[in-house]
């Protein structure tokens, strides 16, 4: 068997459901903006084809939106109202209002004492990753992590490979020490596309998308124990006393 070095977390809908908040925070922003758009969730749905936050609106604007008025500066517009968009969102994980999803903070805990290497590879904003795990691990989260690729470091976000490539650059690994947890057909088109071994925990969002490739599907991950056996991961669920 061989053994492996690094857990590549996915961020939105894996190590939290953050879809519905990111949905709601697009709104507040949409509202606060005098622009009378909403996102229900049928909609979002269909917008989650798209990965990243600013690619999001313009994909709306361009497929829902065709009479818009673009302002001259369409970028700056786009910029300014998903900066708008964070803020909210943050300031709604501040208030602590999306926790961890099962077993992901027992995990990480695990994987710790194992010394098997962490990192994260997400599309999503570096402030919203900040702003979820220090209410979900602490306010010292970052020296848990030996690589955290976020957003708009990489030129190509998920299904591209990129931003998986840039953290295995970082880890200095070979795709074959490690593992990623995903929770939709983007994230995992993107890992597979780097070569890496990938295990799905499904969500309300991405349930009924295509897993083709996937080395395992979850529920979540309340049960480790049987995350650990499919894995192969000889990691101990540590005795957590009630
Ligand atoms: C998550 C995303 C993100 C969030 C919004 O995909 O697509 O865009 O929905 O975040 P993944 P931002 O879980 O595959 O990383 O608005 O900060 O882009
Ligand atoms: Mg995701």
């Amino acid at each position: 068997m061989t053994t492996i070095k690094a857990i590549i977390f996915d961020v939105d809908g894996t190590l939290a459901d953050t879809e519905d908040g990111h949905r709601k925070s697009f709104n507040k922003a949409f509202a606060e903006s005098g622009l009378n758009w909403n996102w229900d969730v049928a909609l979002y749905d269909k917008l989650l084809r798209v990965t990243g936050g600013k690619e999001r609106i313009k994909y709306f604007v361009g497929t829902f939106q065709p009479n818009f008025a673009k302002p001259a500066d369409y970028e700056g517009f786009v910029k300014n109202l998903h900066a708008v968009k964070t803020r909210h969102y943050t300031n709604m994980l501040g208030e602590g209002h999306i926790p961890l999803r099962p077993g992901i903070k027992q995990l990480i805990n695990d994987a710790r004492k194992a010394g098997v290497k962490l990192a994260i590879a997400t599309t999503t904003t570096p402030e919203n990753v900040s702003a979820l795990l220090e209410i979900g691990l602490g306010k010292d989260w970052e020296t848990y992590f030996a690589a955290n690729g976020c957003g708009d470091i990489v030129p190509h976000k998920k299904p591209a490979p990129d931003i998986y490539f840039w953290v295995l650059d970082k880890l200095r690994l070979a795709p074959e020490d490690c593992i990623a947890l995903e929770d939709s057909e983007n994230g995992l088109r993107s890992s597979l596309a780097a070569g890496i071994k990938t295990f799905v925990t499904i969500n309300h969002y991405t349930r009924n998308q295509d897993f083709a490739g996937a080395a395992g599907l979850f529920e979540d991950l309340g049960d480790l124990n049987a995350f650990y056996r499919m894995v192969g991961l000889p990691l101990p669920k540590q005795q957590v006393s009630v």
